[in-house]
């Protein structure tokens, strides 16, 4: 029994008490610190004879550990019951499902692009680009449009300011210039296609001033009208999914093609509603021909030699009738709404294997 068992146990009291690692400091110093209790205590020895010192020494000594030792536990013991209630309360559920993450989807033009050239890939057509600003002999002059034909007119023309190498800039009317490029880079055989941007200042319910077109060109030594029409029949059945699909085509003008025709395909207007694929009507789809000889003769290829077809087709009329959507202006609008209405997933890349589309 020492004499400072009632002062140790009133600290291990305090300690006991102590809720959170400040209460124990508080008590430290209040008993260890330089004016503290059990300090004061050491203190007091130098007024006690020898003996009588190292007695109480001793004693203080081992006071000075256990109420060491006793913060030093209690200190362990806070810490532990503070990460216990914290691990229970951050408990993660992990049966619970993750959270969606918020998702893009494709464009509708897009989509059709990767249809359009999923089919035509098929059939062994390279995807070729161009640029936007155009020379006006690429888009005009090398089509056979002439300066004053009315073509130029009729297709609405953006004209660039000023001229570039001598040269009249224009925003391209069609992407035909990509394939007067093509034909003047490289000789024949010459089978692509050409998506992309085009340019009319045309603007109402049914124009854009922006709109999109795919072209397909072929050149080589013996592509005729027969293997045109049966391209343009296979390609219109796969996109639109109907094997029995009526294709008809009309004799038509244009000036980059002889002869020309124009594609229309069966549907039936009963109702008010248009149903492509059956019926006793026709809906105009898409323009044709064989290349005209000058177009050939203008980009350095020589028409005793070669000929060859090509195409035109609006990327956003074709969309429009595959996925029903009633209004061209949407198509540019950004609507969030819209875009997940009429979007696909991303990572259901159409192809003609594995499916087109909806
Ligand atoms: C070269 C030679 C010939 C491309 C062609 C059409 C017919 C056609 C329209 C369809 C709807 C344009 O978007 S649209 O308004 N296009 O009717 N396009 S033949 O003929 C070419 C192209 C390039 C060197």
């Amino acid at each position: 029994m020492s004499d400072y068992d009632d002062l140790k146990a009133a600290v291990q009291a305090d300690v006991a008490a102590a809720a959170d690692a400040d209460a124990l400091e508080r008590i430290r110093i209040a008993e260890l610190g330089k004016k503290g209790r059990i300090t004061g205590l050491v203190k007091g020895l130098g007024a006690l004879d020898a003996e009588a010192r190292r007695a109480a020494g001793a004693a203080i000594n081992v006071l000075k550990e256990e109420v060491i030792a006793a913060l030093e536990a209690r200190k362990r013991d806070l810490a532990d019951a503070a990460l216990a209630a914290r691990l229970a309360a951050e408990r993660i559920d992990v049966t619970l499902p993750a959270r969606p993450a918020p998702q893009g989807a494709i464009h509708p033009l897009s989509q059709t692009v990767d249809e359009v050239i999923a089919i035509f890939g098929e059939m062994g057509f390279a995807v070729a680009e161009g640029p936007d600003i155009e020379t006006d002999w690429n888009n005009f002059t090398a089509l056979n449009i002439p300066p004053e034909h009315p073509a130029r007119q009729e297709m609405d023309t953006f004209y660039l300011p000023g001229e570039r190498n001598g040269a009249r800039m224009v925003l391209r009317t069609h992407t035909s210039p990509v394939q007067v490029r093509t034909m003047l880079a490289t000789q024949p055989p010459i089978r692509i296609i050409a998506p992309g941007r085009t340019y009319r200042c045309d603007s109402d319910a049914t124009h854009s001033p922006m709109f999109h077109q795919v072209e397909g060109l072929i050149v080589d030594e013996t592509t005729h009208m027969g293997h045109l029409k049966g391209c343009l029949i296979g390609f219109l059945r796969a996109f639109f999914a109907i094997d029995d699909l009526p294709v008809r085509f009309r004799p038509s003008y244009f000036p980059f093609t002889e002869p020309s025709a124009e594609v229309d395909i069966g549907c039936s207007r009963q109702g008010g509603t248009l149903k492509i694929g059956h019926g006793a009507d026709w809906l105009e789809i898409l323009g044709c021909g064989m290349v005209n000889p000058k177009v050939l003769a203008n980009c350095g290829i020589d028409p005793e030699r070669y000929q060859g077809f090509a195409f035109g087709v609006g990327l956003e009329r074709i969309t429009m009738l595959k996925y029903g959507i009633p209004d061209l202006r949407t198509f540019y609008d950004s609507d969030l709404r819209w875009l997940r209405h009429y979007g696909f997933a991303a990572l259901a890349v159409p192809s003609v294997v594995a499916g087109l589309g909806q």
